[in-house]
């Protein structure tokens, strides 16, 4: 992770000769809870448009398509699966491939975008674009590859003098671990607000897959910090036990050789944990595993996980400490907490160590063991002292890590019991005047409104939530995205918006916060 003050952000890590440590008893139980995935056949575009102009789909099957033609397919929603084209040939015989182009887009306006002039620093190849040539006309051409996307855009590149090609017809399988058609109905005090809940849970419903990955576009994983998020969704939602179960087991069955959790695993066949520490993330592990013992009560899995979970607690602790008890400032810089060129992160990972801590509590309480229980409540209050002590101002009335103010730290220390009500709502609101940083991506966006809830303010959250995820829908999104900033759409963490997801795990929440807290 680097993020020298200022520099723009990078997550790379690699570290050579990365040996995860495996515990295959575990991995046995996540593989046993790989779910079914259920199929739905979308069989062709709601509109279409054929070199700039609308047309009908019916009227596209009878169109000939020379070089240089190009056709948008509107499915009308987005869609995770596998698209099938049937093509057909018009005029002489065909004395040459065809060749074609197809980009799939999440969003309208990623059609836009040129995928050659991307210089990010994530791989290009993530861009859902093919190049295909179809030797024999007419063809059923299935790609194999699962994109996810609502637009389709095929471009001729190329007959011959003697002949066109026709797209006679497009469909996609779409896949899922859940489905959206079993919930129940339910009522809403206004439209805004049951448009932000249902694109909030065909979030969650497109990211549900054999793992909950962070997005479909990509990274196509598992990460923690969105699992957490994900799983607070599900249990106000599709409630997918299993699929949850079998997450935290991956977290825990393939590990750093010291036992500290990856940020991510890599589930494309046989699970494996990325090289990358996120002492957040893996602090995460703490609540979600705490929070899914609340729903559950699963005994088996307390007994599984409640030492790899402790471990993670236990080696923040142990290894990441200044002797004022605060986070040294290496901790800082291997974690995430946001999107945020610039961030001091040691007030904000302070509290999310707090709030494992508390959770670390609970979970002993669960599984009897009070000594613990009592050692984890001792370790919290400590740091909750600490924290006041090292970044607590008394002359700006707010949090300070690295001498900056950030709404971040606020945020966090309110989440962590450091501070509450009034003071914390003041804390958040001179953080925001303040503007010397501006959160990036809906995952801090979650925590803002939690804390706002927190102290006090459900018409500051529900305003928040509204006006934020609800201007993602104003800006067209059917699914929320991995990064919204109002005030800044076209920004991208990684150098282009062509490789944004907009799909985005981490921005599933506003199901679970309207329904745990917004509904009276
Ligand atoms: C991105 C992923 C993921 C997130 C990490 C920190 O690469 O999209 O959702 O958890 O960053």
């Amino acid at each position: 992770m680097k993020d020298e003050r200022g520099k723009p952000m990078q997550l790379i890590s690699i570290i050579p000769d990365f040996q995860p440590l495996n515990d295959g008893r575990l991995l046995d139980k996540a593989e046993a809870f790989k779910p079914a995935l259920h199929y739905a056949a979308c069989s062709a575009p709601a509109s279409c448009r054929l070199n700039g102009d609308d047309i009908t789909p019916a009227a596209l099957t009878d169109r000939s398509l020379a070089k240089g033609d190009q056709v948008v397919l509107d499915f009308g929603c987005h869609l995770v699966g596998r698209l099938t084209l049937e093509l057909g040939c018009a005029g002489s015989h065909q004395d040459a491939p065809a060749y074609i182009q197809l980009d799939m887009a999440e969003i309208a306006a990623e059609l836009d975008e040129d995928a050659d002039r991307y210089q990010g620093w994530l791989s290009r190849s993530w861009i859902q674009q093919e190049r295909l040539h179809v030797d024999l006309l007419p063809a059923r051409v299935a790609l194999p590859r699962r994109y996810a996307f609502r637009y389709v855009r095929l471009t001729v590149l190329d007959t011959s003098p003697k002949y066109q090609l026709v797209l006679k017809g497009a469909s996609c399988v779409a896949e899922s671990a859940v489905n959206m058609d079993a919930l129940p109905a339910r009522s809403f005090a206004d439209d805004r607000l049951r448009r932000i809940y249902e694109a909030s849970l065909r979030t969650l419903a497109d990211c549900s897959q054999l793992v909950l990955e962070d997005g479909p576009k990509r990274d196509r994983r598992l990460w923690l910090g969105d699992l957490r998020l994900q799983a607070l969704t599900s249990y106000v939602s599709f409630r997918s036990y299993g699929l949850i179960k079998r997450c935290l087991y991956l977290f825990a069955g393939t590990r750093f050789p010291d036992g500290r959790m990856s940020a991510n695993i890599f589930t494309d066949g046989t699970p494996v944990a990325d090289d990358t520490y996120l002492a957040d993330y893996a602090l995460m592990m703490l609540p979600a595993l705490d929070e899914y013992l609340a729903e559950t009560g699963d005994r088996e899995a307390l007994d599984d996980l409640l030492g790899p979970a402790l471990e993670q607690v236990d080696y923040v602790l142990g290894h990441c400490l200044t002797e004022q008890f605060a986070i040294d400032e290496a901790c800082g810089e291997s974690s995430f907490i946001d999107w945020c060129d610039g961030l001091d992160r040691r007030a904000a990972v302070q509290g999310v160590l707090i709030c494992a801590l508390d959770a670390a509590a609970s979970l002993c309480a669960r599984a009897g063991d009070h000594g613990k229980q009592q050692h984890y409540a001792n370790k919290a209050a400590d740091l909750r002292r600490a924290a006041r002590e090292q970044f607590w101002s008394d002359e700006r009335h707010c949090f300070v890590s690295g001498g900056q103010v950030s709404v971040h730290s606020q945020v966090w220390m309110t989440l962590a019991n450091v501070t509450c009500g009034q003071e914390a709502a003041m804390a958040m609101e001179i953080a925001l005047s303040a503007g010397e940083v501006r959160m990036g991506a809906p995952y801090m966006h979650h925590y803002y409104v939690m804390a706002l809830l927190q102290a006090g303010c459900r018409d500051k959250a529900e305003a928040h939530l509204r006006e934020y995820w609800g201007g993602m829908l104003d800006a067209g999104a059917d699914t929320f995205w991995e990064c919204w900033d109002p005030a800044d759409p076209g920004a991208s963490p990684y150098g282009g918006v062509i490789v944004n997801s907009f799909c985005h795990a981490w921005s599933c929440t506003p199901a679970y916060i309207i329904d745990r807290f917004l509904s009276d």
